[in-house]
């Protein structure tokens, strides 16, 4: 058993426990609030929350209450972003993790509901995450701010959101179609951007109360070699996840990598992020004694 399984056999029915308490409240509409909990608690892979949780393990902290639920306000994003994405006006996907998608099952309108309400309700779980029966290990009102900051820059107009925006010029032959602008304006704000946040929320979740012992600008620039592992790691998991969908006889589907440059030179885009997230490894293993490298290892070797 890797070290990443035996983690997410302790952790993935927690991060799911945390979802299912938060989403049973999340509308004073209880046919609405099924519609939220259809959208979320449908069998994802949940793997941004465990990239959040997996990097406060990494650097030796346990993982607090108030830390699971800050790492599942990302989670919420994630499937409203999947919600919207299916929609007639975007994707146009009637099935989801292999059941009816959102507007599918319960209609187009409740389906962009579902999604804004998502949205709205993921700052709501970065903003109340600290829990009153652990007071002595609640997160600094300053520190949620800054990761609601955080959130809300990567998934919005500056990240996921444009990224978007990049999608569809790109289907609609708007787009420029080359290599770099395919990568630094469509895969790198679509996908890259959450789970950079994902992991740099893991960081700052772990530096809580070591500014005092340690240098700030040391836990600076962890916190961005973070973004930057999290980045990395986002664009090889979107490159593969373009590899595993590629279909050479698709004309039609002409937006991806591969459709780009071909199986074989995407593979090897891949495998430059991957090598890259690696050496960020190693340079944090070299500068910080307490953090152990394995989980994250195992985070890549997951992809390839
Ligand atoms: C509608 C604003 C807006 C954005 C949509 C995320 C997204 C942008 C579209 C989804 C379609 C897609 C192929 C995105 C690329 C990222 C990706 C591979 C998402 C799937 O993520 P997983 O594999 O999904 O983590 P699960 O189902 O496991 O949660």
């Amino acid at each position: 058993m890797t070290k990443l399984a035996a983690f997410q056999s302790e952790w993935l029915p927690k991060i799911e426990q945390q979802l299912k308490q938060d989403l049973a409240v999340a509308s004073r509409d209880s046919d609405f609030s099924e519609m939220m909990a259809y959208a979320v608690l449908n069998g994802g892979k949940r793997l941004r929350p465990m990239l959040t949780l997996a990097v406060v393990v990494s650097f030796g902290q346990k993982i607090t209450p108030s830390i699971l639920k800050v790492a599942t306000a990302v989670e919420w994003v994630h499937a409203y972003s999947l919600v919207h994405d299916d929609l007639p006006a975007m994707d146009n996907d009637l099935f989801r993790r292999g059941k009816p998608s959102v507007h599918a099952q319960y209609g187009e309108a409740e389906a962009i509901l579902v999604g804004d309400a998502l949205l709205t309700g993921a700052f709501h779980v970065v903003s109340s995450a600290n829990s009153t029966d652990t007071e002595n290990e609640n997160i600094a009102a300053e520190e949620l701010l800054l990761l609601s900051q955080m959130l809300s820059y990567q998934a919005g107009a500056f990240g996921m959101v444009i990224g978007q925006v990049g999608d569809m010029k790109n289907h609609r032959s708007e787009a420029k179609n080359d290599v770099n602008w395919l990568l630094n304006d469509v895969y790198a704000p679509k996908t890259a951007a959450l789970l950079g946040f994902s992991a740099i929320a893991g960081s700052r979740l772990s530096h809580l109360n070591s500014v005092a012992d340690n240098c700030e600008i040391a836990i600076s620039t962890t916190n961005s070699a973070l973004l930057t592992f999290g980045t990395d790691f986002g664009m090889a998991f979107q490159i593969q996840d373009d590899l595993d969908d590629f279909d050479q006889d698709n004309v039609e589907k002409i937006t991806s990598l591969p459709h780009l440059i071909g199986i074989k030179a995407a593979s090897e885009k891949r495998d430059e992020y991957l090598t890259h997230a690696r050496q960020t490894l190693t340079d944090l293993a070299t500068q910080n004694l307490t953090f152990d490298r394995t989980l994250l290892d195992d985070f890549l070797n997951f992809i390839g």
